[in-house]
């Protein structure tokens, strides 16, 4: 029986004699997301939960990110779990091994790995219009009424084109998938790409001294937070009275989600500010031609704001060349530029970004009809709320298309999506409801929102990003974390065919 409902009924009555129901849901991906959903449901009460890992360790990006240098540019305080806030960081910018350390220990607090399936691959997600199927290569693993893709918008690595790849000698790798053990010191590396990881690993390659060339197709404006390490004394003072971590992060998620949200999104002092700041940052180069070789061609904040202060200094140093000559093939020995010159190397390593619209990808997800996700988003990504998909009942994202993708904790922001989710599992288990799928008008009315805001973005001027696509559309939330919250405080389930 399906209904189309006005108003929640009261939570905890099974309404018309339908039984209220221990729902199982499965959560794909043990990163910072997937740990957390499986926290709140089982705080929740519903405690029949499963998590597939394709992996053999929690952590996601931060156990798969190795690469030198890699930290987060979220300062620390703000980029824990509201509920377990740490207050030993030892840096400003916490750095990846130490995130990770994090990560597995809340792992063990919380006794997680009882419902991790570590190790397993799921390919393919089948809707019968009631259950869930999963399946892996080997075959069926599991059924279970609500499915939540806890994957990360960025877990699948972007390679460049480039003619005669193949063919070079040396070795070579994405940043996300380091070759463990490999010793560069002796090496003539390669670096391609200077975003937030590019940025990262090449002043950290820099500074170790590396014979290091640097291709930057389009540089980035980088915004001058420096990354201080916290003294002893300071990190004593913190653990003795963590309300002054908890104070910092509070300060940073207002700094980053309101000063950082507001000069993206319109055109006000905010972006005044973190625009002279950038602009200051890139004239303390001294040398004019490698600072016009790094003056970004688009406005501070077209793209998601790179945090450095070690940088500049460090591309500045005399085992550093940057190549702004566009790649034009490589070769046994190295990359060919625009002007022809051949640059020898031993190593390529891409730190070329991600697939931005993977989400569920590699998964292959089938709803009732036979109709895939993929193929259903082929033309436009769209969740309502970024959560559900129209056509794919008990189906439900973190982190989905046109959630935030600025400079925020995504910790902090997936909180509120984790907690969404919890309660609308919570009142189908509580109304004997077994389907719940989001009416494409109600995604429309969304997608309407985010559009509705591009105008006043900075985005207008001219930008490219890897959250945007051709039309202009960006992949993003278009207003502050703040109002992304509150959309997703209360579902509104007259937004939704719910069916017993
Ligand atoms: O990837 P990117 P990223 N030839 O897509 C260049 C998160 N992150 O891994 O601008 C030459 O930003 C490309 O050049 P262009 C964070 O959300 C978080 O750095 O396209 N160059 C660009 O310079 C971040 O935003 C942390 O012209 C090519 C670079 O590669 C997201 O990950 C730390 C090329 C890609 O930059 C992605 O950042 C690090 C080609 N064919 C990352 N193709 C945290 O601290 C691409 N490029 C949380």
């Amino acid at each position: 029986m399906q209904s189309d409902i006005a108003g929640s009924p009261a939570m905890g009555e099974a309404r018309n004699g339908k039984a209220a129901y221990r729902p199982r849901t499965a959560i794909i991906g043990a990163g910072a997301a997937g740990m957390m959903q499986a926290i709140k449901l089982r705080e929740a009460g519903l405690d029949d939960i499963v998590i597939y890992e394709k992996a053999n360790e929690v952590g996601g990006t931060w156990r798969e990110n190795r690469y030198p240098g890699v930290a987060c540019d979220v300062p620390a305080h703000h980029y824990n779990y509201s509920f377990e806030h740490n207050p030993g960081w030892s840096h400003r910018l916490a750095l990846g091994g130490e995130i990770q350390s994090y990560m597995l220990k809340v792992a063990d607090k919380y006794d997680l790995r009882r419902d991790i399936v570590f190790g397993t691959k799921v390919t393919g997600c089948r809707f019968d219009g009631r259950k869930w199927h999963l399946e892996t290569v080997e075959g069926h693993l599991d059924t279970v009424d609500f499915l939540v893709a806890a994957t990360g918008p960025l877990h699948v690595p972007a390679f460049p084109r480039i003619e005669g790849l193949d063919d070079f000698e040396g070795a070579k790798f994405h940043s996300a998938q380091w070759m463990d053990g490999i010793d560069l010191s002796d090496k003539r590396v390669g670096v391609i790409g200077s975003g937030s990881t590019g940025t990262q690993l090449i002043a950290a390659l820099a500074n170790q001294g590396v014979d290091l060339t640097a291709f930057i197709r389009t540089p980035q404006w980088i915004f001058p937070l420096p990354n201080r390490r916290f003294g002893d004394m300071e990190r004593k003072i913190v653990r003795a009275m963590p309300w002054i971590g908890r104070a910092a992060g509070r300060f940073y998620g207002w700094f980053f989600e309101h000063v950082f949200a507001e000069a993206v999104i319109k055109n006000g002092w905010q972006r005044k500010f973190l625009s002279s700041m950038c602009k200051w940052h890139l004239g303390r180069i001294k040398d004019p031609e490698l600072r016009r070789k790094l003056t970004p061609p688009d406005e501070p904040l077209c793209k998601r704001m790179v945090m450095s202060t070690a940088f500049y200094p460090a591309v500045s140093r005399r085992n550093v060349e940057i190549v702004r000559d566009g790649i034009v093939r490589a070769t046994e020995q190295g990359i060919v530029d625009q002007s022809g010159r051949l640059h020898e190397l031993d190593v390529i390593i891409f730190a070329t970004g991600f697939d931005a619209r993977a989400y569920h990808r590699p998964i292959e997800l089938t709803n009732a009809r036979g109709e895939s996700l993929t193929k259903v988003w082929e033309g436009q990504t769209g969740a309502h709320l970024s959560v559900h998909v129209p056509g794919f009942p008990n189906f439900m994202l973190v982190g989905g298309p046109h959630s935030p993708r600025g400079n925020f904790s995504a910790i902090a922001y997936s909180e509120a999506i984790v907690d969404h989710i919890v309660k609308v599992i919570k009142f189908c288990a509580e109304n004997g409801y077994h389907s719940i799928e989001a009416k494409p008008e109600a995604l429309d009315e969304f997608l309407q929102k985010v559009k509705s805001a591009v105008p006043s973005t900075i985005w207008i001027s001219g930008c490219t990003n890897w959250y945007m696509d051709e039309n202009g559309m960006p992949e993003t939330w278009t207003g502050t974390p703040d109002a992304y919250r509150e959309i997703l405080r209360e579902p509104r389930y007259e937004e939704f065919k719910l069916a017993r």
